[in-house]
């Protein structure tokens, strides 16, 4: 009789962690102009018109606002670009990251 192979046949899987995000937070400031801070969301967030207004009117009026998460590279990335292109145009606008959780 043939030798019959009674193991449990197993797969191992490598673990694959979904990589945290981290927010970008737009912050105020009282020099930046609006239509500065709305164009830079949409250049460098891929925001339209529509959602980077009420993201520029809430920093505005609170001081800060969550503009969107991603991978801390990518957050951080995006936040140096927003603030080079401010900078270019002589404004002081400001950007932070944070995890999200
Ligand atoms: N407070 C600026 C002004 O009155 C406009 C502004 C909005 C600047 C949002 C930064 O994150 C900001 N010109």
């Amino acid at each position: 009789m043939a030798d019959v192979d009674h193991s449990i046949a197993t797969t191992t899987r490598p673990k694959v962690e979904r990589p945290k995000l981290h927010r970008v937070i737009l912050l105020n400031d009282d020099f930046t102009p609006r239509e500065l801070v709305v164009l830079i969301l949409e250049e460098v967030f891929r925001l339209s018109e529509d959602q980077a207004t009420p993201v520029m009117l809430a920093a505005h009026q609170k001081g800060a606002a969550v503009i969107a998460a991603y991978t801390r590279e990518i957050a951080e990335t995006k936040a140096a670009q927003a603030m080079a292109i401010a900078e270019e145009h002589g404004c002081p606008l400001a950007f932070t990251t944070e995890p999200a959780e």
